[in-house]
C-alpha cells in the first residue's frame, strides 16, 4: 500500500496497539474504562484528598469480575493474563490505589490460595473474595525487613494442634479492611504462608496515616502477638521464600500493565492542556520544547504499552520467567514516572493541584516505585539474570 494512503497516526493509540488486542481483551478494556470514567474520576481527587478509599467499590469490582480474573475456577473469570493487564492499565489511569486494590485482592492474596492452598482453603475463600465480599490482604514486608524478606523475624511455633504466630508486618496494602491476612512467618521447616482471619484473636491492623502517596489505598501495620490459629491454617504447599514470591510475580505483572495507565493519563492530560493552555499568543504545545518533552512521553508511554502486550503474550504462552517481570516493572514504572513529572511540567502552576490528575499519579508513582520490589532490587535481579553473579549482599 501507498504510504500516503495510510491513514495518520493516532495521538492516543500510535502504534495501533489496540489493535493488538483479542476481541475479549478489548471488550474488558471498555468495561473497565467506562466504570473508571463514570465511578472513579468523578469522585478520585476527593477520596485522594481525604485519604479514604470507599469500601463499597470492592463489592463493585467483584461484579465486574476483576477480583482473581486470570484464575479458574472458584467463581474467577478465568481470562487471559493479558486481559488482567488490560485491566490494570485501566484501573490505574483512574487511579494507583484503586487497580492496586485488585493486585493485592486478586495476584497476592486470591493467587497465594489458589497456588498454594489446599482444596478446602479454595472452597473457603476464593469465591467470597472474587465477588468482592471478602477483602484479602498479604504480609510480607516487616518494620526491619523490607527487601530482604528471607531475614523475617515473624515466626509461627507449634502448640498442640494449633499454630501461634507472632511478629509484626508493616505496609500491608488493605490490612484494616481485610478479612483474610495471608502472612508469611519462619517455622521449624523454613518459611511457610498461613491464612489468617483477621478476626482471630491476637490479630490487629492499625492504618498507616499521612501517607502523601497512595492515599486512596488502605495501608496497614499488622500485629500478631500469640495469634492462634488451628493446623490447617497453614498454606500446604509453600515451602520457602519462593511461595510469596511466586505470588509477587503475579502482581509486579499487573504493575507493568498498570503504570502505563498512569502513564497514559498524564501523557493524555499534558496533551490536551498543551493545545489549549496559550502564552505568547499561541498554544503552548507549539513550542519546540514542549514538543519535545510530548514527543519524548509518547516515546516511553507507546514502547512501554508494547512491552506490556508482549509480556502479556509470553504469560499467555506460560514463557514468562520472574526475571522477565523484573524487566517490565523496573522499565515501566521508571518511565511512568518520568513521563508524570515531564507532564507536570506542562501544567506549569495547575500541575500541582487536584484539578488534574498529575501530582496525583506522580505522587502515587513514588510507591509503586518501591512496593513489590525496588527499582534497585529489579536491577540487581536483572544484573544477576545476565551475569550470574548475586550483588544483593
Ligand atoms: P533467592 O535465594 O534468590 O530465592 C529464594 C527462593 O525463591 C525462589 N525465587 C522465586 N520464585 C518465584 N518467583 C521469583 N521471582 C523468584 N525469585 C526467587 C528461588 O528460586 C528460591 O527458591 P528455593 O526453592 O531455592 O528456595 O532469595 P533472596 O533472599 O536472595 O532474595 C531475592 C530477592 C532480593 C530478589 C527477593 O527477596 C526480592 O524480590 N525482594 C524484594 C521484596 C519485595 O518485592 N517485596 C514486596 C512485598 S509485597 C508488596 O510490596 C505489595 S505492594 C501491594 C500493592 O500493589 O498495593
Ligand atoms: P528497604 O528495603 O529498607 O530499602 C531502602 C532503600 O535501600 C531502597 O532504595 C532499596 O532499593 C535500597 N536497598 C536495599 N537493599 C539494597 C541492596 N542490596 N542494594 C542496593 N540497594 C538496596 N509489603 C507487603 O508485604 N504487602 C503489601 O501489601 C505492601 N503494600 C505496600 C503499600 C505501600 C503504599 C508501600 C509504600 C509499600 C508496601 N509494601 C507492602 C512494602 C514494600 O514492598 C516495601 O516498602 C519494599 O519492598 C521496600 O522495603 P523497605 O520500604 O523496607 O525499604
Amino acid at each position: 500500500m501507498n504510504a500516503a494512503m495510510v491513514g495518520a497516526p493516532d495521538a492516543r493509540d500510535f502504534l495501533g496497539i489496540e489493535a493488538l488486542l483479542g476481541e475479549e481483551e478489548r471488550m474488558i478494556r471498555g468495561v473497565v474504562r467506562d466504570w473508571v470514567r463514570g465511578r472513579v474520576l468523578p469522585e478520585i481527587a476527593q477520596w485522594f484528598e481525604r485519604g479514604i478509599l470507599p469500601r463499597e467499590l470492592a463489592a463493585e469490582i467483584g461484579g465486574l469480575g476483576l477480583f482473581g480474573m486470570h484464575l479458574h475456577g472458584y467463581g474467577c473469570a478465568g481470562t487471559s493474563a493479558t486481559a488482567y493487564g488490560v485491566a490494570c492499565m485501566e484501573l490505574e489511569a483512574g487511579d494507583a490505589g484503586i487497580r492496586s486494590l485488585v493486585s493485592v485482592q486478586g495476584s497476592l492474596a486470591m493467587y497465594a490460595i489458589y497456588r498454594w492452598g489446599s482444596e478446602e482453603q479454595k472452597q473457603a475463600w476464593l469465591p467470597a473474595m472474587a465477588r468482592g465480599e471478602a477483602i484479602g490482604c498479604f504480609g510480607l514486608t516487616e518494620p526491619d525487613f523490607g527487601s530482604n524478606p528471607a531475614g523475617m523475624r515473624t515466626t509461627a511455633r507449634r502448640v498442640g494442634s494449633d499454630w501461634a504466630i507472632d511478629g509484626t508486618k508493616m505496609w500491608i496494602t488493605n490490612g484494616s479492611i481485610a478479612a483474610i491476612a495471608v502472612v508469611w512467618a519462619q517455622t521449624d521447616a523454613g518459611i511457610r504462608g498461613f491464612l489468617v482471619p483477621t478476626t482471630t484473636k491476637g490479630f490487629r491492623a492499625h492504618d498507616i496515616e499521612r501517607k502523601l502517596s497512595l492515599r486512596a489505598s488502605v495501608t496497614s501495620e499488622l500485629i500478631l502477638d500469640d495469634c492462634r490459629v488451628p493446623a490447617d491454617a497453614v498454606l500446604p504447599e509453600a515451602r520457602g521464600l519462593g511461595g510469596p514470591l511466586a505470588c509477587l510475580n503475579e502482581a509486579r505483572f499487573g504493575i507493568v500493565w498498570g503504570a502505563m495507565g498512569s502513564a497514559r493519563s498524564c501523557y493524555e492530560t499534558a496533551l490536551e492542556y498543551a493545545t489549549t493552555r496559550v502564552q505568547f499568543d499561541r498554544p503552548i504545545a507549539g513550542f519546540q520544547l514542549t514538543q519535545e518533552k510530548l514527543v519524548n512521553m509518547l516515546l516511553e508511554l507507546n514502547k512501554g504499552t508494547l512491552l506490556a502486550w508482549h509480556l502479556g503474550r509470553m504469560k499467555d504462552a506460560g514463557k514468562l520467567h520472574g526475571a522477565h517481570v523484573s524487566f517490565g516493572k523496573l522499565n515501566n514504572v521508571r518511565a511512568a514516572l518520568a513521563i508524570a513529572r515531564e507532564a507536570r511540567t506542562i501544567l506549569g502552576a495547575n500541575g500541582v493541584t487536584l484539578e488534574y490528575p498529575v501530582i496525583r499519579h506522580a505522587n502515587n508513582l513514588e510507591s509503586v516505585l518501591t512496593y513489590e520490589g525496588t527499582s534497585e532490587m529489579h536491577t540487581l535481579i536483572l544484573g544477576k539474570a545476565i551475569t550470574g553473579l548475586d550483588a544483593f549482599g
